[in-house]
């Protein structure tokens, strides 16, 4: 999809800081990228909504987030994420097992947040039991691998902003593990206090 603007608009509903949409505007941020935002209130109007977003081409499933960038529209937010990195050259792997590492913990965040949304209302025991326990051990493993503190050590990667955001929403929505594997902790922190992060977290707190 093609968008005559240059302008770079994030489409997302007002859902605060929860949810996919969250991930790619944390990106955003980080990267340094300008871009004004477009909030849809989530309620009885959004099927309206979705369907006229449809038929402007903002989004082709009705879902979103949908990004305006450089005269494209992106839809899909890890793909997204992709495409800013390689558009970027920064927040991906260098060597293709590094870029594969990347995708396969960006795949294991696509089922956790999956399982997140369905269970984000009134969560399950089997999702705060069960699922939170084996997602926090896979990625906590994942990220134990290297000295850290990010996924591939010291360079942070488009899956990193995927990881500290649906950790971020267990948090919010009281399903976050008891104990946080150590890579997690640490992995955490060192996020926290990268510059433009850091701003965001203090406007939003
Ligand atoms: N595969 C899409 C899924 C997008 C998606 O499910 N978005 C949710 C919000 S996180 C949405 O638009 N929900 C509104 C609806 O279900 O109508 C992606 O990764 O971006």
């Amino acid at each position: 999809m093609s968008t005559q603007s240059s302008q770079t608009v994030y489409h997302y509903l007002d859902i605060g800081r929860l949810g996919r949409g969250e991930v790619v505007r944390l990106f955003l941020k980080d990267a340094g990228i300008e871009f004004s935002e477009v909030r849809y209130p989530y309620d009885e109007n959004w099927p309206q909504v979705s369907k006229q977003l449809q038929e402007q081409g903002i989004t082709r499933t009705g879902l979103v987030p949908a990004l305006e960038y450089k005269g494209k529209i992106l839809t899909q937010h890890i793909p997204t994420l992709r495409y800013l990195s390689r558009d970027l050259g920064r927040y991906d792997g260098e060597t293709s097992w590094e870029k594969y590492i990347v995708d396969a913990v960006a795949d294991v965040y696509i089922d956790w947040r999956s399982e997140w949304v369905s269970n984000f209302m009134q969560p399950s025991e089997k999702y705060k039991n069960e699922s939170t326990a084996k997602y926090y051990d896979v990625v906590g493993k994942y990220y134990a691998e290297t000295e850290g503190p990010y996924l591939l050590g010291d360079k942070v990667t488009y899956a990193d902003f995927a990881i500290y955001q649906i950790m971020d929403n267990d948090r919010r929505t009281g399903t976050i593990v008891a104990n946080l594997p150590e890579s997690l902790v640490r992995f955490t922190d060192a996020f926290e206090k990268r510059e433009n992060i850091a701003a965001l977290i203090r406007e939003t707190k």
